[in-house]
């Protein structure tokens, strides 16, 4: 990966080199906190219709990249294209979250077919394919897809939750039943990755927004094999594409994941102690994150200070700097433009 594109500073701490500063982005890094954004979204009418046009996804995209030079982009698209792309209608409402009809059991999994998803992967893939042309040849592109675990509780709940009750019931009820959904997550999960690597990605993240809402035994089958499926599959097939995982709200089981899945980096919810970071990338794994959204709303001084802290915690070990989750469409512009200033001033 090193060899193969050099300039791309994001992908040094991949190959086990420590950067200083280190290089930086942010998840929902493009999003409703940029004006351009929203002129965008805007033009394009549905939020999944911004997803599925190219030109769009691709502006919005670069927008973040425009104004703040992030060391990455993450292509423009959402965890919830591969259930609309099986054949599970998704909508977003005005001013409200995803609703599905939901999936509550295995009679319901024939709405869900594979063979069918090759019309709505390829408009995101044609994203990519465009991005990589028009990115800076420094900016690394991170494609991504939500965790099997994660989509299943949307696919299941037909909208989000706070407990994600529905999916967990179901995996307790029916753990057979609730398999098949899984294995299909990854089948779909593992196509729409290797295209995106086809396609011109250069790392991948696997987004599990809810494995924190797991027991122990649960979060082994749902959240870490699953996640190693794929990380297996798509490394046999690319081994040289850095893979992230996101199992947020797991900092206790942060090292078994790591060591089970196989993931090269592992990004940490703002909650993880900056003590459990450096455990997990001194044993050689590229640990990402981890500053509140919140701080980012907040701004000034107290950002700044954080900022260092998490730095100089970091300094010298495989690190990417991010937040613990989204930035928030509260976040004002010119606090992400301090916290890269202040990053990336002389350490
Ligand atoms: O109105 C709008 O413009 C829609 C807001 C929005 C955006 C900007 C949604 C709806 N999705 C996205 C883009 C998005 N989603 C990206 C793009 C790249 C970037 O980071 O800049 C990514 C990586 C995601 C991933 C995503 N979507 C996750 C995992 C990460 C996380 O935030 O925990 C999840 C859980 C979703 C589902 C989703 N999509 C959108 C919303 C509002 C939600 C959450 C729904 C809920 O649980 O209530």
């Amino acid at each position: 990966m090193d060899g193969e594109h050099p300039e791309r500073k994001f992908l040094a701490p991949f190959t086990g080199k420590p950067m200083a500063p280190p290089p930086v982005w942010l998840m929902r890094q493009a999003g409703r906190y940029l004006p351009e954004y929203r002129q965008v979204r805007a033009e394009a009418g549905g939020f999944l219709d911004l997803c599925y046009t190219p030109r769009l996804a691709t502006e919005v995209t670069l927008q973040p990249i425009r104004r703040f030079g992030f060391d990455a982009a993450i292509l423009f698209s959402d965890i919830l294209v591969v259930p609309d792309a099986l054949g599970q209608a998704v909508r977003f409402a005005e001013g409200e979250g995803p609703r599905l009809d939901p999936i509550r059991g295995v009679e319901d999994l024939n709405r869900l077919d594979v063979s069918r998803t090759g019309p709505k992967f390829s408009l995101v893939w044609e994203t990519v394919e465009r991005l990589r042309q028009e990115l800076p040849q420094e900016t690394a592109l991170i494609g991504f897809c939500g965790a099997p675990w994660t989509v299943a509780t949307y696919v299941v709940g037909g909208r989000g939750s706070t407990d994600q009750a529905a999916a967990r019931t179901w995996a307790y009820r029916d753990p057979a039943g609730f398999q098949q959904l899984i294995d299909t997550l990854v089948d779909a999960s593992i196509a729409y990755l290797s295209g995106q690597v086809e396609a011109g990605a250069d790392v991948l993240q696997i987004f599990d927004s809810w494995a924190g809402s797991l027991a122990e035994d649960q979060f082994t089958r749902w959240v870490i094999e699953p996640t190693a499926k794929i990380v297996m599959r798509v490394k046999a097939r690319y081994p040289h594409v850095p893979i992230i995982g996101f199992p947020r709200g797991s900092t206790a089981e942060l090292q078994r994941f790591v060591e089970l899945t196989g993931v090269d980096g592992v990004s940490c919810d703002t909650s993880c102690p900056l003590s459990a970071m450096q455990k997990v990338a001194e044993r050689g794994t590229v640990a990402q994150g981890n500053l509140d959204p919140l701080l980012l709303v907040e701004g000034g001084s107290a950002l700044d200070r954080r900022v260092d802290e998490i730095r100089s915690a970091m300094n010298g070990l495989p690190f990417v700097f991010n937040l613990g989750h989204g930035i928030v469409p509260e976040t004002p512009p010119e606090n992400v433009g301090r916290l890269v200033s202040r990053l990336r001033e002389a350490v």
